[in-house]
């Protein structure tokens, strides 16, 4: 565990700690505190104790956290860290965490007196979490003694009561989330919660957290521990893939500026799988860490194939693709002032992280090279297949743009446009096989539909190179109908279609299409989905029968209903097969029409579990993907819908 430097040598006491404004402004606008009211707001709460409790741990303080989804609903966190300060704060007269859990921004941790590692994007203090929660109780062990206080809506049920001696220190926060506030759902999610949590255990090496979820039948628990941290992460990463040197690089580096821990390990695949923290938070849109980063990268990799004349004098430089093709990193930067920038705020925008990051790989990744001449020599000769290789995927991608232009309007002739020139209301239906193709055809509406069909498996993404996946002729229509381009040319404001739907049968075969059509998003197209622009159609899961009388059946739910308002008759209870058993008025009835279709919207979960769930799906280990592959071809279960 790191042990962060602190700026002064003051230790905290209770009037270190800010008194700025009060609850009811959360209360009146709990967006701007924290993102939104939905269910990622919802799960801010957690984060936010949780984040605390991590801080501990950071400053070498705390070596374990325990988080419960309780049975009412509720969530407890616990800790082994120093637990809040208890003595008398003396702006507010009250109690150190009294002014803490009722006090915006008063976390303790936001003055020049502290470091604070974690927090930066949601580090808003816990006071948010208690004036967002109908009850809120906290327990502290701190100076010899229980300490406990309880709230309602931020606001003190009583005073902080010291309950009886005891020993060690730690806190504990039990809070249940407000459902006036959080209108659309109070209920967490065990994934999400369970992978923001295993994130933050593979960032805080040795830190022990345990998730419990009470609200089941049967007790879930689960411990997330990490003893070789970033390197684990990596591992964890590559384990379906096919890493080709043995050991994780592995490099960590503290100055005034910061701290930089970086692991990475090449694989034989084609993609680049490069995951950026800043404090701890996902720096999504990357920033001056990950710039720093692959200056060092690219320059260490050309310096070394120099060096042993893998690169010839003739030859142009590798280019940073070229070099991080198959590679698996993650980068961790942690920074006293972080400053976050971007869209969605997960750009690191400080930019003496950039040099520091930089000068620290320009001495650690020569070294390494030079210590393991084996597997850089793997890396170098793979960086140069790389270069050769985009040199061809260049020469293809003309290819097809030419191709485009001579085409009709540019558009794939499989494609039966819709006459709608507006994205906003454009849906382009992908649909397998050239007979389902059909009926959709006849089934849509023309106006703002659009078809095409895909015959047969399109290529996996994830096993070809760039170059070889723009010549295959599925993905060429894709492209063209879509309108974005991909990868780095890619614009999302040329998307032609606000709504691409992939339509599937729903079985194996099926689920085996649209997974590597989401793989070709995921990795090509990764703004359309960010966008939610990609669907997944959903046609009826049976048919039921009533003497000549077919009904189509959404769902088990359905039915169930079906058979009660049945009874005394007889059914003939089919699973729906096929696209290709239905007629375009059934196909349009039940999957196509707005008015009475579902669909699910593909939505990406956190970074690294997409990566996971991609390389897991579409990589080399063939048992692991058969096994995903039955588990998930009803639920779709990476999907939220
Ligand atoms: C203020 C100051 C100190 C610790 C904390 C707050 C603290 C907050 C939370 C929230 C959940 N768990 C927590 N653990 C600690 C520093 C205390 C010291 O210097 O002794």
């Amino acid at each position: 565990m790191t042990k962060p430097k602190r700026s002064t040598g003051a230790s905290y006491e209770a009037d270190s700690i800010q008194v700025l404004e009060g609850l009811e402004a959360v209360r009146r606008r709990p967006a701007m505190y924290i993102g939104s009211t939905g269910p990622k707001g919802l799960h801010h709460l957690i984060w936010e104790v949780v984040d605390n409790a991590v801080d501990e741990a950071m400053a070498g303080q705390c070596t374990r956290i325990d988080v419960a989804l309780l049975a009412d609903g509720g969530v407890r966190v616990r800790d082994n860290g120093r637990g809040i300060p208890v003595d008398k704060h003396k702006a507010t007269d009250q109690p150190a965490v009294t002014t803490v859990l009722t006090t915006l921004h008063a976390g303790g941790k936001f003055d020049s007196g502290a470091y604070q590692v974690s927090g930066g994007l949601h580090g808003v203090g816990v006071s948010v979490v208690n004036a967002l929660s109908t009850n809120l109780k906290v327990e502290v062990v701190r100076d010899g003694f229980l300490w406990s206080q309880e709230f309602a809506y931020g606001q003190p049920k009583a005073k902080l009561k010291k309950v009886k001696p005891m020993k060690r220190t730690g806190t504990q926060v039990t809070f249940q989330a407000d459902p006036e506030i959080f209108e659309e759902t109070t209920t967490y999610s065990y994934k999400t919660v369970a992978n923001r949590l295993r994130e933050m255990a593979f960032l805080t090496k040795g830190l022990e957290i345990t998730l419990r979820d009470e609200r089941g039948e049967k007790v879930v628990e689960e411990t997330f521990k990490y003893s070789g941290g970033l390197v684990d992460f990596v591992k964890h990463l590559n384990a379906n893939r096919d890493p080709i040197h043995g050991k994780v690089a592995y490099f960590q580096q503290a100055s005034e500026d910061g701290e930089i821990e970086v692991a990475m390990q090449w694989t034989s695949g084609y993609n680049e799988t490069v995951l950026s923290f800043a404090n701890n938070i996902n720096t999504h849109e990357g920033g001056t860490h990950e710039e720093g980063f692959r200056t060092a990268l690219t320059r260490a990799l050309n310096d070394f194939a120099r060096g042993r004349n893998l690169l010839k004098e003739k030859d142009t430089n590798l280019q940073g693709e070229d070099v991080r093709e198959g590679l698996t990193a993650i980068i961790s930067a942690k920074v006293r002032h972080p400053q976050f920038e971007g869209q969605t705020k997960t750009k690191l925008g400080n930019t003496e992280i950039k040099s520091f990051v930089q000068k620290a790989l320009n001495k650690e990744l020569p070294e390494w090279l030079e210590k393991n001449p084996g597997d850089a020599r793997r890396i170098a000769d793979k960086a140069s297949q790389a270069a050769k290789a985009r040199a061809a995927a260049r020469q293809a991608r003309d290819l097809t743009r030419r191709k485009s232009l001579l085409e009709s309007g540019g558009l794939p002739g499989k494609l039966s446009d819709c006459s709608s020139k507006e994205p906003e209301v454009s849906e382009l239906f992908i649909v397998e096989g050239d007979s389902a193709g059909g009926s959709a055809k006849q089934a849509r509406s023309s106006e703002f539909q659009a078809i095409l069909p895909i015959r047969g498996k399109i290529i996996n993404v994830e096993k070809n190179r760039l170059a070889r996946v723009l010549q295959n002729t599925e993905i060429q229509s894709l492209i063209t109908a879509i309108g974005t381009g991909i990868g780095d040319e890619m614009s999302v404001e040329n998307a032609r279609y606000h709504k691409v739907i992939i339509l599937t049968d729903a079985d194996v075969d099926g689920a085996h299409i649209r997974t590597l059509l989401l793989t070709f998003f995921f990795r090509h197209m990764p703004q359309v989905i960010e966008h939610g622009y990609v669907y997944i159609a959903q046609p009826p899961l049976y048919s039921a029968k009533i003497g000549t009388k077919t009904t189509w059946i959404q769902n088990d739910a359905d039915l169930d209903r079906f058979k009660a308002d049945n009874e005394g008759r007889k059914i003939n209870i089919q699973r729906f097969k096929g696209l290709g058993e239905m007629n375009a008025d059934e196909l349009w009835d039940t999957t196509m029409d707005p008015d009475k279709r579902t669909l699910l919207r593909v939505e990406l979960e956190e970074q690294f579990t997409a990566e996971e769930t991609f390389s897991t799906l579409m990589g080399n280990d063939v048992e692991a993907r058969r096994i995903f592959i039955q588990q998930n071809a009803k639920d779709v279960r990476f999907l939220d819908a």
